[in-house]
């Protein structure tokens, strides 16, 4: 074995293993490769019944990636994406699931992975250096290494309404949507929520449904996706370009496939600057926003004049006046995660689609029928859609115990302060690393994955090549990271979203620390200080 097991390990029935990994999504399985390379033994439990993670999940009806399916992949093998076809521009979540069976089969991953086993406990046992992991089936297991890859969104917040069991009809939840086929045809549904996920399942409910009553509490500019299927010719061309693809999300603000701008919107005429918008929202997805001008995210007025250029795009599609006016945010943009649309503003013009604004007039409680908001009552649903958010960035791993070197838990940490090394360890934590962890950047996921994995497996090298068995973050660089995300942070308009419950500020979830959690000084910068801290022999970290 290449890590010797402690010699007094006396743990009765717990097995062995070098590298535990939490969760079988993008960020389990590019871990497990990295082990293999690493020459570890590695297992991931997961609590659904296969793997996925985000896309295990989330099947409901519209669920898919904002990113290009090309770029929303494995990096490490070229041979592995020249074997697969990307169908369309955005992947649907089953052909998300089917490119990780893919690989997982194509990788013969399948049998380091463990199923329907949440992990409830995972305690640090400082006189062993180990990790001692306990399973909601009664497993124990004790590692070298723990690795959480369970998932910037993984758990689903769902508003505590009154009497919430009143509800006669079926109550769905896009973040745990069925495996079985709901059928909404004939039925009259209530969707709450216009985040991501309302914005992709509204439009395809109101194809079937008879009425879509949808509850919004604050409006999005919803950016047009522009979905195509990948021609013959495009696949050729994403084959042959594979490694340029990955050099461009490199360099980019958010890991896309996409070049970002080097022209400031202010310093052209507004002529110019309503062609090059109308060309972007032409080409649709996130390209609107950074392909354009590179000054949106940082200059508020800048902000404002494609914040204005949305609102009239809302304004031209939405038939009726008040419901335009309805969803047409007033915050700015990226303030909130804007969410790619397809055909989103369109299916407000349907006869069976009705919108109600609960900014002011709260959702209180469930009826047998329906639900009421503080002066209104709303019944006869069939159905009501919760699509209502997560609790981002922290909850997955604040639901598990997870206990450091003193006892202390992250649960309780967190509640306090958060701080991080890159977003992938913690002081306190030793052996312990976090893939896409909170104040790692939000941005085009398996890249961010794919970094943190390998600055993971360099410092595990690190840890094994100076014959020691222990690594752990130094507080003051936790410290430095977390001041850099806040200074960042507050750079970019994304600070605004303090005002407008950002999810990306913790601000959705009553009770929640709010901090940002994530870095928002680009993915490409990110990068760079992965690049630096482990060329340089990781002075942040401590080695023992
Ligand atoms: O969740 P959200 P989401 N009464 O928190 C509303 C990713 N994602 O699942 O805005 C009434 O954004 C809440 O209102 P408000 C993506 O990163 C990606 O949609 O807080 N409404 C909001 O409208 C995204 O950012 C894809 O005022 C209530 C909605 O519920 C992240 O996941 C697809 C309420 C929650 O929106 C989260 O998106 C889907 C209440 N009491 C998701 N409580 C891709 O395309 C909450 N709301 C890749």
């Amino acid at each position: 074995d290449p890590i010797m097991k402690p010699k007094n390990q006396s743990a009765g029935q717990a097995e062995w293993i070098d590298v535990l990994i939490i969760g079988a999504g993008f960020g389990g399985l590019r871990m497990l490769q990295e082990c293999r390379e690493l020459g570890l033994e590695a297992i991931i439990l997961d609590a659904a019944t296969d793997l996925g993670g985000t896309w295990y999940w989330n099947r409901y009806p519209g669920a898919r990636t904002d990113t290009e399916s090309w770029a929303y992949c494995f990096y490490f093998s070229e041979k592995l994406n020249e074997q697969y076809s990307f169908k369309e521009r955005y992947a649907t979540w089953d052909s998300s699931l089917d490119y990780l069976n893919y690989a997982a089969d194509a990788l013969d991953m399948r049998r380091h992975m463990r199923f329907e086993r949440r992990v409830t406990t995972a305690r640090y046992i400082n006189s062993e250096n180990v990790w001692e992991v306990q399973t909601d089936t009664g497993e124990t297991y004790r590692c070298r290494y723990l690795v959480s890859a369970s998932g910037v969104l993984s758990v689903a917040y769902k508003p505590p309404f009154k009497n919430s069991e009143a509800f006669n009809g079926k109550v769905y939840l896009t973040a745990n949507w069925p495996k079985e086929h709901v059928d909404f045809a004939g039925k009259r549904v209530a969707v709450i929520g216009t985040g991501a996920s309302g914005v992709q399942v509204i439009p395809i409910i109101a194809h079937e449904a008879a009425h879509v009553t949808v509850f919004q509490r604050t409006p999005n500019y919803v950016l047009p996706a522009r979905n195509a299927p990948v021609t013959d010719a495009q696949q050729r061309a994403i084959r042959r370009d594979f490694h340029q693809m990955v050099a461009q999300c490199r360099k980019q603000v958010f890991a896309f496939p996409m070049t970002d701008s080097k022209v400031a919107l202010k310093s052209v005429s507004p002529e110019e600057q309503q062609r090059v918008l109308e060309r972007g929202w032409e080409i649709g997805g996130f390209q609107f926003a950074f392909e354009t001008f590179n000054d949106i995210l940082t200059d508020r007025e800048s902000n404002a004049v494609v914040a204005e250029f949305v609102r009239k795009k809302i304004r031209a599609i939405v038939k009726d006046p008040k419901t335009a006016e309805m969803l047409c945010p007033d915050y700015a943009l990226f303030a909130k995660r804007p969410p790619l649309g397809h055909f989103y503003f369109e299916t407000f013009n349907r006869p069976n689609v009705n919108l109600v604004d609960v900014s002011d007039d709260p959702i209180e409680a469930m009826t047998a029928t329906g639900l009421k908001t503080r002066t209104r009552e709303f019944g006869d649903f069939d159905a009501v859609v919760y699509a209502t958010g997560f609790d981002g960035g922290t909850g997955a791993l604040v639901k598990i115990d997870v206990r450091g070197t003193n006892n202390q838990s992250i649960a309780e940490t967190w509640r306090k302060s958060l701080q991080t090394q890159f977003g992938i360890c913690m002081n306190g934590f030793p052996n312990f690393f976090m893939i896409s962890g909170p104040q790692a950047p939000f941005a085009n996921t398996p890249m961010i994955v794919d970094r943190a994995v390998t600055w993971i497996g360099d410092c595990i090298r690190h840890v094994q090549a100076s014959g020691d068995t222990v690594v752990e973050a130094r507080a003051e660089a936790c410290e430095n990271w977390t001041k850099f995300v806040q200074t960042t942070m507050d750079m970019t308009v994304l600070a605004d979203g303090a005002g407008v419950n950002s999810w990306f500020l913790g601000k959705n979830i009553p009770g929640k620390l709010q901090a940002p959690l994530f870095f928002f000084g680009g993915a490409n910068n990110y990068f760079i200080e992965l690049e630096k801290e482990s060329g340089g022999g990781f002075k942040g970290m401590q080695f023992r």
